[in-house]
């Protein structure tokens, strides 16, 4: 896990995170999509969005956008105790939306940019990896979690 340290910083940043969560959440996905693009046939809902445009304009995106952010604000919370916050997640993109471990790293990787690139100031080395640290430790859970359910990820 990370020291009390590690995860009052990470918690600072993700404040940040919160002061507009819809914007980042837009941009997190818009981004997965763009760099990832194997990642979009996996979401019914947004196949037929082609272009960053229709991206950006779809409520829809922007609404899932804010529901990633907020249930991954709710788990950074929980520190080092996020197992009953978790398991929810874990089970649902196991067995339903079949999510691998893999398409977590994208995300986890594109979060800590779109947070940089948004908060040069307060989110330098030191901050992003201690970030990293966290979103590295939620990968974790959800990976044995998932082999709880029975999906190798
Ligand atoms: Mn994901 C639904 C959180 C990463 C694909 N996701 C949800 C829901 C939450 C959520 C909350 C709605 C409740 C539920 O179904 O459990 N998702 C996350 C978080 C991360 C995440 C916190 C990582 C951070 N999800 C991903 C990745 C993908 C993905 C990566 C695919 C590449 N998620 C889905 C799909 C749904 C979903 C598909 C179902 C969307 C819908 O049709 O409503």
């Amino acid at each position: 896990g990370l020291s009390d340290n590690e995860w009052q910083h990470v918690l600072g940043i993700w404040a940040k995170v919160e002061s507009d969560i819809p914007a980042h959440g837009q941009e997190v996905m818009i981004r997965l999509f763009q760099v990832h693009p194997e990642t979009q046939s996996l979401f019914a809902k947004f196949k037929n969005l082609k272009t960053a445009d229709e991206m950006k304009s779809s409520d829809e995106l922007k609404k899932h956008g804010i529901t990633v952010l907020t249930a991954l604000g709710r788990i950074l919370k929980q520190k080092n105790n996020h197992e009953q916050e978790l398991k929810p997640l874990a089970e649902s993109h196991a067995t339903k939306h079949k999510i691998p471990v893999k398409y977590l790293e994208f995300i986890c990787e594109i979060i800590v940019k779109v947070i940089a690139e948004k908060h040069p100031a307060d989110f330098g080395a030191d901050s992003q990896a201690e970030m990293r640290k966290a979103l590295e430790l939620f990968r974790n859970s959800m990976a044995s979690k998932y082999k709880e359910f029975g999906f190798q990820g």
